[in-house]
């Protein structure tokens, strides 16, 4: 392409990525936000999010497709090549899972210097129940030939990212692929999925950040050699200098979220509450199938342990809560989960260029009066 000369094909082109210290929100982050809506967090109080209140998180546009005339196209090193027809996938056994989904960048207009991009705060998790053809069923069945290394999932969307276009598109390692828990969904709590969560069929992959879970999947292929497109190789890796090569991210670092007490301001989302006893609730979850095993509560920095319930499945949040007899007061309140291989939330940002994986505790401010 020829250098840019008009404002338009400069924004196009634009590789920009961090804004300095104290920078304000831009018009931009602010219609990014309106797109990718967040969970309320007041939803933190059901098990399975409600499929409206699910956060959404769409690079490009939602596509609109005819699943009437939709095929899955399967192809690659594969002994067979082939389209599937929706009412086919439909007739392959199917299993059910719940899953607590977290976007990579939950967390990013925290940081400081700020990344541009979805200006997540903490909203960006969701839990559902996804139904749907396990992976490994389709690949077995289509003989996936042993020089392959990876399965690369296309979906229908395209756009420009970062100067570069492309089709949103993720691979898994042929093991990662495998995995029993990986599904090709179809249905979200008891519903075909809604067009914007990747209708007629998506890709889930629990204990992974949202990214793995490729929406509107049209194409199914077995590669050689690691898949280098933009969402894999570019996008998507934890780094400090523009020019690292940086670290893939994978799974879900752990984190827990209070559900804020009392009422709520309508501008500002303080919170205020009355004096006496009341039951402090969240959620916390970790990445990997790894349970949460721990979560303390800070309030105004003195931290003590919350009540962990069950977990409302192997890859989904488990529900906290603590006693807490409220003076009157400003007070901030945090939260802080451990997971089973003794991974902690940090107390100070964990900055990188992306602003993925920004798993440091949340801060929530409360009157009591
Ligand atoms: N095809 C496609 N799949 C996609 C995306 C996308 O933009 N295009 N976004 C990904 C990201 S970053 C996340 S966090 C999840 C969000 O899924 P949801 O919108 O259903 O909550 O979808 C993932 N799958
Ligand atoms: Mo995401």
């Amino acid at each position: 392409m020829p250098p840019p000369t008009t404002d338009l094909a400069r924004r196009l082109a634009s590789t920009e990525s961090v804004l300095t210290e104290d920078a304000r929100f831009g018009f931009d982050e602010l219609q990014l936000a309106f797109r990718n809506r967040g969970m309320l967090l007041e939803a933190l109080g059901y098990d399975i999010t409600p499929t409206g209140m699910h956060f959404l998180l769409t690079h490009f546009d939602v596509p609109q497709i005819d699943a009437g005339k939709w095929r899955l196209d399967v192809g690659g090193l594969f002994a067979q090549k082939f389209a599937l027809p929706l009412a086919e996938l439909r007739k392959l056994p199917q299993k059910t899972l719940t899953v607590t989904m977290e976007c990579a960048g939950n967390g990013r207009a925290l940081l400081n210097p700020r990344p541009v991009g979805q200006p997540w705060i903490n909203e960006a998790v969701s839990t559902a129940r996804w139904t749907g053809v396990p992976l490994a069923t389709l690949l077995r069945r289509a003989g996936l030939r042993p020089t392959a290394s990876e399965i690369v999932f296309w979906g229908a969307d395209s756009g420009i990212e970062r100067g570069d276009e492309h089709t949103y598109a993720r691979s898994l390692k042929v093991a990662d692929a495998m995995r029993e828990e990986v599904l090709l969904a179809l249905d979200m709590n008891g519903a075909p999925l809604e067009p914007q969560h990747g209708a007629p069929l998506r890709l889930i992959v629990p204990g992974w950040y949202g990214m793995a879970s490729v929406k509107w999947i049209r194409r199914i292929e077995a590669v050689e050699r690691p898949f280098e497109g933009h969402q894999q190789a570019h996008n998507y890796h934890y780094r400090q200098t523009p020019d690292a090569p940086g670290v893939p991210v994978t799974h879900i670092r752990v984190r827990a979220l209070i559900q804020p007490p009392g009422i709520a301001d309508f501008v500002s989302r303080a919170r205020v509450l009355d004096a006496g006893r009341v039951r402090l609730f969240g959620r916390a979850w970790s990445g990997a199938g790894v349970p949460v095993t721990h979560v303390d509560v800070a309030i105004n920095g003195e931290w003590r342990p919350a009540e962990l319930a069950v977990q409302v499945g192997g890859y989904a949040w488990r529900a906290w809560s603590c006693e807490w007899d409220a003076q009157p007061g400003e007070y901030q309140l945090s939260c802080r989960a451990t997971d089973a291989h003794g991974e902690i939330q940090p107390l100070e940002q964990w900055w990188n260029r992306s602003g993925m994986g920004n798993n440091r505790v949340q801060k929530v401010a409360v009157l009591v009066r």
